[in-house]
């Protein structure tokens, strides 16, 4: 199958281009570098060494034999974008091409209206030019748990039935998303529905919850094919960002009271869904929602399975209560279905203390670029206090999950 991956060099896209590409797919990916000038903006870098674009292609091809055909521009640019899909003529389009950060969203007017600008024009071109040159192509987009926020019912996959003054019907599941970034991916949501209901595209959204590891089979081929790791306030997931804490001890940085609770996957799982989604494709018209994580933790929750793996690293971790920096609820009801990608036969890689101590043991390897002063979040929901870290209210054995 031809597959183009949008966001190809990023955290996930670029091990979702070799995944495919192993297993016969032609592949060709597309970057802007958005996330490493991202990084150069905030002063931040992955913990890994990753490698330029075009070093990781040719190490692949060493590796695999495999040739990854690599495209350098911008979504937002409808010349770039319009052509990239008259020629390659993909037959899934993975879109990972995204700004994906929520506190950078949330720094202020101009990060909100450029996270806006990005991800919104950007899925909007990929919209125009797959109805354009490739109608029947397949869309499997990468939308988040958090367009649904937390809301005090369960979680439906994307539908809700309704009843409402006798009549009823299927509707999109309301959403309650928790910041400017999530707020896009809210919106690019309705516009893909809308797509598929007016012009016939089809496309999954894979509503994805935060996503932890570093390691996937291809990667390990060779260190030079190592995905990038982000763990600074910006970049960095939960459990990442508290593993890279443990090694370096700095106290885990829990917000709040530590109970807010998400959904949670392997990167490794990512790959699968991914890959299930682009194999088993929506029909025509159809606008397919999926929750794509396997397990669901509180914060508190991945302090204590940190904490414990880590000290039998021999890593002494503290755990700590920070003054939360995000306005979101620290107590609630979550309880989110997940059942159609386990019905396409999707094999969890659920959390264990040894996948964790394996992650320690991998960033104790680039312990030495480890900055320090990336860890501790400045950028506050409310605006307030610019600049400044965020204290810590109080220092816990460990935090007793619920
Ligand atoms: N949190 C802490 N301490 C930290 C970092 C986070 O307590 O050091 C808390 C946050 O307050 C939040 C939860 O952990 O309650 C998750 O935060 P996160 O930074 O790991 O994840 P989030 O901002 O929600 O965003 C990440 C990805 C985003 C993706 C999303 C999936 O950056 O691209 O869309 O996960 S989801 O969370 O399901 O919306």
């Amino acid at each position: 199958m031809r597959i183009l991956i949008l966001g190809g060099d990023g955290y996930l896209g670029w091990p979702t281009a070799m995944y495919f590409s192993q297993r016969g797919h032609e592949v060709a990916i597309v970057d802007s570098f958005l996330r490493r000038r991202m990084h150069m903006e905030r002063g931040t870098d992955s913990l890994t060494p990753i490698r330029s674009i075009h070093e990781r292609v040719q190490v692949w091809k060493e590796v695999s034999g495999k040739d990854i055909a690599v495209h350098i521009g911008d979504l937002t640019d409808w010349t770039f974008t319009s052509q990239l899909f008259k020629e390659f003529q993909p037959e899934t389009i993975v879109h990972y091409g995204q700004m994906p950060s929520a506190p950078y969203s949330m720094i202020d007017v101009n990060h909100a209206v450029f996270t806006h600008q990005n991800n919104v024009i950007g899925n909007l071109h990929v919209l125009y030019a797959m109805n354009e040159y490739t109608p029947n192509a397949h869309l499997v987009k990468l939308g988040t748990m958090g367009e649904y926020g937390q809301p005090n019912i369960d979680i439906e996959e994307g539908y809700l039935d309704v009843e409402h003054n006798g009549r009823k019907d299927r509707l999109p599941f309301p959403k309650l998303p928790g910041s400017m970034y999530h707020l896009t991916k809210v919106h690019d949501s309705h516009n893909i529905h809308f797509v598929c209901r007016v012009w016939g595209l089809r496309a999954t959204d894979l509503n994805q919850g935060v996503v932890y590891g570093i390691d996937t089979d291809e990667a390990k081929l060779d260190d030079r094919l190592i995905t990038r790791f982000d763990y600074d306030e910006s970049f960095g997931t939960a459990l990442n960002r508290f593993c890279v804490q443990a090694v370096v001890g700095i106290p885990l940085t829990v917000y709040g009271k530590g109970n807010q609770t998400r959904g949670y996957l392997n990167i490794r799982d990512t790959l699968a869904c991914v890959e299930l989604a682009t194999l088993n494709p929506a029909a025509a018209g159809e606008f397919r929602v999926f929750n794509q994580f396997t397990e669901q933790f509180s914060v508190a929750d991945l302090a204590t399975v940190v904490q414990k793996a880590a000290q039998a690293h021999g890593y002494p971790v503290e755990v700590a209560h920070y003054e939360n920096p995000r306005v979101e609820k620290e107590e609630h009801y979550y309880n989110a279905k997940h059942t159609k990608l386990l019905d396409l036969g999707l094999k969890p890689h659920l959390l264990s203390d040894e996948l964790v101590e394996t992650m320690i043991g991998r960033i104790a390897q680039y312990k030495d670029r480890i900055i320090t002063s990336a860890i501790v979040p400045r950028i506050r929901w409310n605006g307030g206090d610019k600049g400044k870290k965020v204290e810590i209210i109080e220092k816990v054995e460990h935090v007793p999950s619920k």
